[in-house]
């Protein structure tokens, strides 16, 4: 339907493999682990999905995805976060319940194109 293929390149066109780590959970330091990361923008949220090779464009039907986590993006912050890594192209994301992630990807444009999208999302959010 109409509607189906509308949702279908909208996945398309916001979602891609991004190096994730959470950093802190409820305001609580993490230890690092950084892994690759299926990242979706569905609504109003950050969808991650844990294995990149069974999560190819085909496999995204719904009841066939397995979300890893999921990050509400109202009232998150964004931040380049270079200080934070010894990798380029890092920013931090943290939501209102102290949650903090840091995303990172070797592609310049790729991770401007994220920076962009999501804080269009969350200054969406803060003007609702
Ligand atoms: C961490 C690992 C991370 C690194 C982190 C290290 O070591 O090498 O990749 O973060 O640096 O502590 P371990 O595997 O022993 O936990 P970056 O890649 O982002 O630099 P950090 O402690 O300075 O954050």
């Amino acid at each position: 339907s109409h509607s189906s293929l509308c949702s279908f390149f909208y996945l398309l066109h916001s979602s891609g493999l991004l190096n994730k780590t959470k950093i802190a959970e409820g305001g609580r330091k993490l230890r690092k682990n950084w892994s690759p990361s299926w990242v979706v923008l569905v609504g109003n949220s950050l969808v991650f999905f844990k294995d990149p090779k069974s999560q190819t464009p085909s496999s995204w039907k719904p009841g066939n995805s397995r979300p890893e986590s999921s990050v509400d993006l109202r009232g998150a912050k964004l931040h380049w976060a270079n200080e934070l890594s010894s990798k380029k192209n890092v920013f931090k994301l943290r939501t209102v319940t102290g949650n903090e992630f840091l995303l990172q990807s070797e592609t310049d444009s790729l991770i401007r194109e994220w920076y962009s999208t999501i804080q269009n999302v969350i200054d969406r959010l803060d003007r609702e």
